[in-house]
Order: structure tokens, then sequence, then C-alpha cells
């Protein structure tokens, strides 16, 4: 117990971090994924010029988030409409699918939920199942880790501790971390620019033909620390980001402060033996 609890802190323990974020392109030689009829899972995806490589599992770390677009505010299971094919962009972010990716539950009622798209689809994150935006709506993309979960920027410039798939890789992304008290970092922004391959290409329901899917890690600064979760914004000149997924590094379940504050203790204690 006490060897658990001092990995835990050690690997929690606030250092110093380079100052700015790195951006990292997905390289498709160390990325590699498996079709399920029409839905994809992810097996593994390395970064060029990072060290990280990770699996599936980086991209099932959400349990909670939001979606605000110009028809409102949605929550984690909410229904949230849908463009239902390539004639209609009536909103400014909303579920969609691959053409032969298994359906949404409400898709008869023209709905899908963020639950769907970032959760657990038979025991990994379906690639199939995404957030279409649209380049003229701002939206506003909020997911959060399990209570009690949180992640924070490790103090090595080299390792990616966030990670985007974005349908074309033709989009920006406005980036927020998201503290427990709801306040936010400040904003860094994804340029289509400094994304990379995955090697697979996705034709959704809303658009009529493949597109590139394509993805970054970024290796986060020292403010990036004890986080909740991430906000994505879309605004007019990003071009519509499409948000198929997104990963993480390892989370912890204390916050890094509580964390060096327990490790202080144990050594405290063993001072006193
Ligand atoms: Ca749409
Ligand atoms: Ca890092
Ligand atoms: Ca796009
Ligand atoms: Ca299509």
């Amino acid at each position: 117990m006490r060897m658990t609890l001092a990995a835990i802190s050690l690997a929690a323990l606030p250092v110093a971090a380079h100052a700015s974020p790195v951006f990292y392109g997905v390289q498709s030689s160390k990325t590699s994924s498996v079709l399920h009829g029409g839905n994809r899972e992810l097996k593994t995806i390395g970064f060029t010029g990072s060290s990280t490589l990770w699996n599936g599992s980086n991209f099932l770390n959400w349990r909670d988030g939001s979606l605000t677009n110009n028809a409102g505010f949605h929550g984690w299971n909410d229904a949230i409409r849908r463009d239902m094919n390539t004639s209609g962009n009536a909103y400014a972010a909303n579920p969609d699918r691959a053409d032969n990716a298994t359906p949404f539950a409400g898709e008869g009622m023209g709905t899908g939920t963020l639950a769907e798209v970032f959760g657990s689809f038979n025991g990994y994150k379906n690639m199939s199942w995404i957030i279409d935006g649209e380049d003229a709506g701002a939206y506003t993309l909020d997911l959060r880790f399990a209570a009690g979960q949180f992640l924070s920027a490790d103090a090595n410039a080299d390792t990616v501790e966030l990670a985007i798939l974005e349908r074309g890789g033709n989009s920006d992304l406005r980036i927020f971390g998201i503290f427990a008290d709801g306040s936010l970092t400040g904003p860094i922004v994804m340029n289509r620019s400094s994304t990379g391959a995955t090697g697979w290409t996705l034709d959704t329901l809303e658009i009529s033909g493949a597109q590139a899917v394509k993805g970054v890690g970024i290796s986060l600064d020292a403010s990036w620390t004890n986080l909740v979760g991430f906000r994505f914004q879309n605004i007019s000149a990003f071009n519509g980001p499409d948000i198929i997924a997104v990963g993480t590094s390892t989370l912890v379940p204390t916050p890094g402060s509580l964390a060096l504050m327990t490790l202080g203790g144990l050594i405290g204690m063993r001072r006193r033996r």
C-alpha cells in the first residue's frame, strides 16, 4: 500500500516544465487500427518527433461533457440533433458517423450523443463516430474525466499529454484546460498545418467522399496542471473542425499539489519512525 501511494505521488509531482506547448503531427508508421465492420478501433498511435506511443485506451478517458452549438446546450447523454446528410448543415456541430458504421441509438430520431461519440463502444473508442463541425458555425465542446481524475503536464517536452484526431486535417481548433473550479487555462490553437496523417480515411453521412484522418499530439506546459478536462472551440476562421477523438496521457486520482502534500506526509512519517 505504501509503495502504491508513493508511486502515485511521485508520478503527480509538479516539477518545472518547459515553457510552452509543443505540437507533434501523428506519425502514420507508428499508428494502426482495425475495422469491425464499419467501426474503427485504434490499436497504436505515435507522433513524429515524440517518444510517446499510445494505444486505444488513451482515448477512453471521457466520462462527462457538453456541447454548445447554435441549437443550445447539450449534456453528455442528451440527444443532439444531427445533420443527417450532405444537404443539411443546420447545426454548427453535431454527431455524425461513417457511412458504413453502426447507427447511433437515436438515429431514427435524427440524434446522437456525446456519450456515444466519446465514450466506449464495445470496449473501444469508435473512430467512425465523430462531431462534425460547420465552417460558419461557432461551437464549444467540453470533455471531462471521471470525478476525482486529473491530468497534469509532465516536465518533458518530448512526451504528449493531449492528442486530437480531426477529419480532413483542414481545420484549426482552440483548446483550453479546465480546472476543478471551472476556471480555464490560457488558450492554445491547434493549427491544421501541425497535423499528420493517421493512415486511414473517413467518409461520413455529411460528406460525399473520403477525407484523410489527421491528428496532432501536444506536449503541454506547466500551466496545464491538475486539469479535470478540456474545452475545444471553433470560430469561423477555423474551417469547422470535425473532432473524431481526443486522447490523453495517464490520469492520476489526486491533484498534484495534494499528491505533494501526501508525499511530504509519507516522508515525514518515515522520519518520525
Ligand atoms: Ca453538420
Ligand atoms: Ca510532455
Ligand atoms: Ca475538417
Ligand atoms: Ca458519405
